[in-house]
């Protein structure tokens, strides 16, 4: 087994595990509460105060232009304010958790947490270098915040174990097209703090 270090420079992103994407909300990915005990063992690892968490949340206005009803793709989900908005409770968020809200713009969406947010200007400002990436969707907004990332010039670990997709197929689409672009793959229980 590969062993992956949480080094000093290290942040974890657990994107939109949202109750809504999780089985039983509006938008649900299949898969996705059975990543949260793998999330909570990698959450182990960044225990402390130095090491920087986010949470980023799909935060939609009720019109929301990726709406089905507005003309989009998806039915109405992760409406701000919302029960289905709310990060999943059984995921063990540490308080120092920052959390990142996006596509809260009516006529704008956002896949990736850094698209609109201050992602980016906060972990420079904590000196982050390496980004463990968590969460769902592997093919929307786990592979568009990982592709920002890399552009970024963040090293980006992608936990498969940590992720699911909408679509099989296009779920594995996203991880060639990350690993193409220098993502590291890895697993939860390669994850050590070092
Ligand atoms: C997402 C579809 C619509 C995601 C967000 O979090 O991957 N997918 N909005
Ligand atoms: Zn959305």
């Amino acid at each position: 087994m590969a062993r992956i270090g949480v080094s000093k420079k290290s942040a974890l992103i657990i994107v939109d595990m949202q109750k809504d994407f999780c089985e039983g909300g509006a938008l649900p990915v299949k898969g996705c509460s059975s990543l949260i005990p793998k999330i909570n063992r990698v959450l182990k690892e960044f225990e402390g105060d130095e090491l920087p968490v986010v949470a980023s949340r799909d935060w939609h206005p009720r019109n929301h232009i990726s709406f089905k009803e507005m003309g989009g793709p998806w039915p109405p989900h992760c409406i701000q304010g919302t029960e289905g908005a709310r990060l999943h409770p059984d995921l063990k968020i540490p308080s120092k958790t920052i959390i990142v809200s996006k596509g809260y713009l009516p006529d704008r969406d956002a896949y990736s947490a850094f698209d609109g947010t201050e992602l980016h200007y906060l972990l420079s400002l904590k000196g982050v270098r390496r980004l463990f990436v968590t969460g769902v969707a592997t093919e929307y907004c786990v592979r568009a915040t990982a592709m920002d990332a890399l552009k970024l010039g963040y090293e980006v670990i992608v936990l498969e174990d940590c992720i699911a997709p909408v679509s099989p197929a296009n779920g594995e689409k996203a991880l060639q097209e990350l690993l193409k672009e220098g993502a590291i793959l890895a697993t939860s229980d390669e994850v050590v703090r070092i």
